[in-house]
C-alpha cells in the first residue's frame, strides 16, 4: 500500500539481529498435505518446488529449444604455452550472438572447468589482447576503463583478480566465461534488445513471462552445451559458478539443469542463497525496487510479507541435491546477510539425507576463513563484497574433492 512504501522511503537497511523478526521456514519435504521421505519421492515432486521459484520468482524457462551454431573464432597458446585460449561465437538462429572464452590446460586427459558469467565483458578477465572488447551495456561505470556504460580498452584484465586464471589453469582445471549482457544487458528495460525479446517466438515464451535471471540461466546452460561440445573438456565435470547477482543466476540456472556437476555461489546475498525471511541487509522490497528485471512483478508482492512466500531460499539450494554446493559469504559484505546464507544452506542437509548425503551438519556459524563442510561447503572470509585468491583456493580444493 501507499503508506506502507511511504514509511520505507528512504531504505534503511537493518543490521540488528534483534531486529530481524519471527520466521518459520517452509519444510522442503512438506507439499500440501503430503510428506516427501525418499529419494524417489524427492525426484518426483521436485518440479513442483521449481514450478513454484517460476511463478513466484525468476519466472518460466523457455519450453522449446533452438538452433544453436557454435564457431571457433581463434585459438592461440597463452600463460607461456600451459594453456590454450579459445574465443567461441555461439550463436541462436541468426538472431542472437554471443561470444564466449574458453581456456584450458594443455593436457593429455580432458579438464574439468570453470563456467560462470562476467559483468562486464570479457576483456576484463585478462590482458590478452586476442579477446575482442565487449561492446554491449555493461553495468561497471569507471572512466577511463567504462564510459557511460561502454567498455573501453583500458578495461582489459579490470577484473583479473576475480578470475585467477593461472590459479586455476595450474591447478588442472579450464575456464569458461561469457559476458552476462550477451543474454541480457542489466537495466529494466534491457530485455528489449535481449533474447527475451528477439527469439520470443522461437523459445516459446512472451518477454513478461521470465526475467534477467532467466536468460542469464538459459545462457549459461548453452555454455553448458559448448562445453560438452569440446573434446578437450570432461563434460561430466563443469562447475558452475557466480558472483553476487551473477551468483543468483547460477543458483537458478544449476536448479534448472542438472548437468551442471556443482554449483558455487559467491556472496550471491538476496534473491540468492539468503533466506528472504530475515530482513537484515537488502530485502525483497529493496531488491525488486532497485532491479524490477531480476525477477517476476510478482515476486515484489512479497515484499513485507515475506512469511506468505510459498517457499524460502533453502529450498533453492535444496533444488541442487545431490551435487555438491559451495556457498560463500564475506564478513564486509553485511548487505548479502551473511548469517541468511549460512543458515539456508545448513537447511540443505534434509534434502541431501533423503539421497544418504551429508550436510552442514548441527553447527553454529564458523569463524572468518574457516571452511565448513565437505560435500556442501560454507565459508565466510574477511573482506568485502568480491571473489578474490582466497574464494578461488577453497573452489579448487572444492572442485578436486568433490567432482570426480
Ligand atoms: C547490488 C545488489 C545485490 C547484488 C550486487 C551485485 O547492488 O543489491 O543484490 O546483486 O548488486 O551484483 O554486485
Amino acid at each position: 500500500t501507499t503508506t506502507l512504501m511511504a514509511q520505507q522511503k528512504p531504505f534503511v537497511a537493518n543490521y540488528d539481529e534483534s531486529k530481524v523478526g519471527q520466521f518459520t521456514l517452509p519444510d522442503p519435504l512438506r507439499l500440501g498435505s503430503m510428506k516427501i521421505s525418499t529419494e524417489e519421492d524427492w525426484e518426483k515432486n521436485r518440479a513442483t518446488w521449481l514450478t513454484l521459484f517460476a511463478d513466484h520468482m525468476y519466472g518460466q524457462m523457455p519450453p522449446k529449444s533452438i538452433k544453436q551454431t557454435n564457431t571457433l573464432v581463434s585459438q592461440k597458446d597463452i600463460l607461456g604455452g600451459k594453456a590454450t585460449q579459445s574465443i567461441w561465437k555461439m550463436d541462436f538462429a541468426g538472431k542472437v550472438q554471443a561470444t564466449v572464452v574458453v581456456i584450458l590446460p594443455k593436457s593429455n586427459k580432458k579438464a574439468p572447468v570453470f563456467l560462470g558469467l562476467n559483468f562486464c565483458g570479457n576483456q576484463t578477465i585478462s590482458q590478452d589482447e586476442g579477446i575482442p572488447i565487449f561492446d554491449k551495456y555493461v553495468v561497471c561505470n569507471n572512466a577511463p576503463d567504462f564510459i557511460n556504460n561502454i567498455s573501453q580498452a583500458a578495461s582489459r584484465g579490470e577484473w583479473a583478480s576475480r578470475w585467477q586464471i593461472e590459479k586455476v589453469i595450474d591447478a588442472g582445471f579450464g575456464t569458461i566465461t561469457a559476458a552476462c549482457g550477451d543474454f541480457e544487458e542489466d537495466f529494466a528495460t534491457g530485455f528489449k534488445n535481449g533474447l527475451r525479446t528477439k527469439l520470443a517466438g522461437e523459445l516459446g515464451l512472451k518477454p513478461e513471462e521470465w526475467t534477467a535471471n532467466g536468460a542469464w540461466a538459459w545462457g549459461l546452460s548453452r555454455m553448458l552445451d559448448l562445453a560438452q561440445s569440446i573434446a578437450e573438456i570432461d563434460g561430466k565435470k563443469v562447475i558452475l559458478h557466480g558472483h553476487s547477482r551473477l551468483g543468483k543466476a547460477a543458483l537458478w540456472a544449476g536448479a534448472n539443469d542438472r548437468r551442471f556437476a556443482a554449483i558455487i555461489s559467491n556472496e550471491s546475498g538476496e534473491g540468492g542463497a539468503a533466506l528472504s525471511r530475515r530482513i537484515y541487509g537488502e530485502t525483497i522490497w529493496r531488491i525488486t525496487n532497485s532491479f524490477p528485471h531480476w525477477f517476476l512483478p510478482t515476486y515484489a508482492t512479497y515484499a513485507d510479507r515475506e512469511n506468505e512466500l510459498p517457499f524460502d531460499q533453502h529450498i533453492l539450494l535444496s533444488l541442487l541435491a545431490p551435487r555438491p554446493v559451495y556457498v560463500a559469504s564475506a564478513f564486509g559484505d553485511q548487505w548479502s546477510d551473511p548469517k541468511g546464507e549460512f543458515l539456508g544452506t545448513k537447511e540443505m542437509e534434509k534434502v541431501y539425507s533423503l539421497y544418504g548425503k551429508k550436510g552442514l551438519g548441527n553447527i553454529d556459524m564458523p569463524g572468518l576463513n574457516q571452511p565448513v563442510g565437505k560435500l556442501i561447503r560454507y565459508h565466510i572470509r574477511d573482506g568485502k563484497h568480491d571473489i578474490n585468491d582466497y574464494d578461488w583456493d577453497q573452489y579448487i580444493k572444492f572442485g578436486k574433492e568433490e567432482v570426480k
